[in-house]
């Protein structure tokens, strides 16, 4: 563990204490992210496994979350809005959502809440009764990992494991973008459990595509194009569907960083990916993705190496925005 483990087991006992309270005065929903990833769907699900008050629930349940979800029968509530949710609550956590804005629901203000998160930045509001939670983790799935093997060790049943271990995969780029703390967490999952590995990281990497799907891919690796921007070499494109997966693709032929917009009735996606040589370089693109929100509006942020932005500029406005944010930032180092 690192230097910060004292301070982290103290916001563990924190976020115990506030469990017991407010499950103890009603129904606490276990709220998601609304992009429904794997990270912040794994860590509703088991943090909401360890007390029969809690429910994990949210809008949007993402592909590889869906698919790990039904492996397990993992139980998961959608939610078209707060109105969904019981009218006893006696609070609510959120998980791996950095602003309100990412929960996708308005929330009331006169209920207690608990956020537990690992994004570099934050907008949320804290008052009293709340409680504000943010390790420099790889994924929110270690958290939850952590406080469970303290405060709730019968909760790791073998499902619980499978879901927090693939919120680490895929949050680390399997472990591509951790830290070696990473590694602890993995191993306390892995260990006395019946997963190995290596089948479920390929169930998990290599999700089979349809053919419209293929197509695609394809399709945005053929329109592929690469740019020099300032000191960092850049390929983009853009695709409908998959950005995520086409985005790692197009960084495995060797650029710094890669780029992929999507535009949907009338609001487009940025998706990007760095390599660790550039974010040791200089390249953050949580930061980059909240600069371009900053200029053109919309919403930007998420790791130094994987962030995204959504708003309501055309394409060309967004990636151009991006890359002249990535020309403004000096290479530091020899790589
Ligand atoms: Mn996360």
């Amino acid at each position: 563990m690192n230097e910060s483990s004292v301070e982290n087991i103290e916001h563990l006992a924190a976020l115990h204490q506030w469990v017991t309270d407010n499950c103890s005065s009603g129904a606490v929903p276990v709220i998601t992210g609304v992009n429904g990833d794997m990270d912040t769907v794994g860590s509703a699900i088991s943090l909401a496994a360890s007390n029969a008050n809690m429910m994990a629930c949210g809008l949007h349940l993402g592909r590889v979350a869906k698919r790990v979800c039904q492996k397990f029968s993992a139980p998961f509530r959608k939610i078209t809005g707060y109105s969904d949710l019981p009218a006893n609550i006696g609070g609510i956590i959120l998980v791996d959502a950095a602003s309100p804005s990412q929960i996708g629901i308005e929330l009331p203000d006169d209920v207690p809440k608990c956020v537990i998160d690992h994004h570099i930045s934050n907008q949320w509001e804290i008052n009293d009764g709340d409680l504000y939670i943010n390790m420099p983790v790889s994924a929110t799935t270690e958290i939850i990992a952590r406080y469970l093997s303290i405060y709730a060790p019968s909760t790791l049943t073998n499902p619980v494991r499978n879901l927090l271990l693939a919120g680490l995969l895929t949050d680390s780029g399997r472990f591509k973008h951790n830290q070696k703390s990473s590694f602890t967490t993995a191993s306390l999952l892995l260990e006395n459990s019946d997963i190995d590995y290596a089948t479920f990281v390929e169930w998990l990497e290599y999700s089979p595509t349809n053919s419209s799907e293929r197509g695609s891919l394809v399709r945005g690796l053929q329109r592929a194009k690469a740019t020099e921007s300032g000191s960092w070499s850049v390929i983009h494109s853009n695709c409908g569907t998959l950005e995520g997966r086409l985005a790692g693709l197009l960084l495995g032929l060797g650029h710094d960083i890669s780029l992929v917009s999507r535009n949907r009735d009338g609001e487009t996606r940025m998706t990007a990916r760095a390599t660790k040589n550039a974010t040791t370089g200089g390249i953050s693109l949580a930061e980059i993705m909240a600069s371009v929100a900053e200029q053109i509006g919309g919403e930007g942020g998420g790791h130094a190496g994987a962030a995204g932005w959504s708003g309501r500029a055309d394409m060309i406005t967004a990636e151009s925005s991006f890359i002249s944010n990535v020309a403004k930032i000096p290479r530091r180092g020899e790589y």
